[in-house]
């Protein structure tokens, strides 16, 4: 069965690839499962057909046969499960990598999202700019961290897992701030994560959303 998958119609970030649709595709691309996308209008998320699959009104959703999820995280935790390619079998090293995807949406990903939020919705308030140094520290104290960690590895714990792919689109919301550049092995990781014929895929669909020409995949 075809699982199909939300998106929003109108790309506020203009085909970037940095709305969370995006982590769900290349989950899917990665394990090579064809799936279908149903796009929403920023009302269509708000009525009752769409609450009732996410109670937050949100983007994406997953609908497969008579399971429906809603949370990027847990969509692409359940396209994992069910397929191989983005978990290892060792039980301690799936653990890990579980651990990674934890990290990515829990711990590295909110202070991003502070900080493109706030450079999105309170770049006209008077006290933006004294915030935003702040808030940029935040972020550079997870990169700082991860940085440190990731070394001169490829990926975060041995092969590419879940964990890298969330942790790469979460860094990819850092595109255009100047902070991740800082950081040579993040910016690499982050290339080596868009060098994966996966998710040039993924990002060529979301591309085609936006651009209405359809993806040469
Ligand atoms: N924690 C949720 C966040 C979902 C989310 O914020 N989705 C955004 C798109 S990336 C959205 O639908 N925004 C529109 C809105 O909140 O009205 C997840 O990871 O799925």
């Amino acid at each position: 069965m075809i699982p199909t998958i939300t998106a929003f119609q109108q790309s506020p970030d203009r085909g970037k690839g940095l709305a969370r649709d995006m982590r769900v595709r290349w989950a899917l691309e990665e394990v090579g499962q064809p799936y279908a996308v149903r796009l929403l209008s920023f009302s269509e998320m708000k009525e009752p057909a769409h609450l009732t699959l996410h109670p937050f009104g949100q983007i994406p959703t997953y609908e497969e046969g008579d399971l429906s999820l809603f949370e990027s995280g847990a969509i692409v935790f359940h396209i994992a499960e069910r397929h191989a390619g983005l978990l290892p079998d060792d039980a301690n090293a799936r653990a890990r990598a579980i651990a990674w995807m934890f990290a990515a949406l829990n711990t590295v990903e909110p202070p991003i999202i502070d900080r493109s939020m706030a450079t999105l919705l309170e770049r006209d308030k008077s006290w933006h700019a004294d915030r935003l140094p702040i808030l940029n520290d935040r972020v550079r104290v997870r990169l700082d961290q991860l940085s440190s960690r990731l070394g001169d590895a490829d990926w975060l714990d041995d092969a590419f897992s879940a964990g890298d792919l969330l942790m790469v689109t979460v860094l990819r919301r850092l595109n255009g701030s100047g902070l991740l550049e800082k950081y040579p092995n993040l910016s690499g990781y982050v290339a080596r994560g868009e060098a994966r014929p996966a998710y040039k895929r993924a990002f060529d669909d979301q591309l085609a959303v936006f651009t209405g020409k359809p993806s040469s995949g």
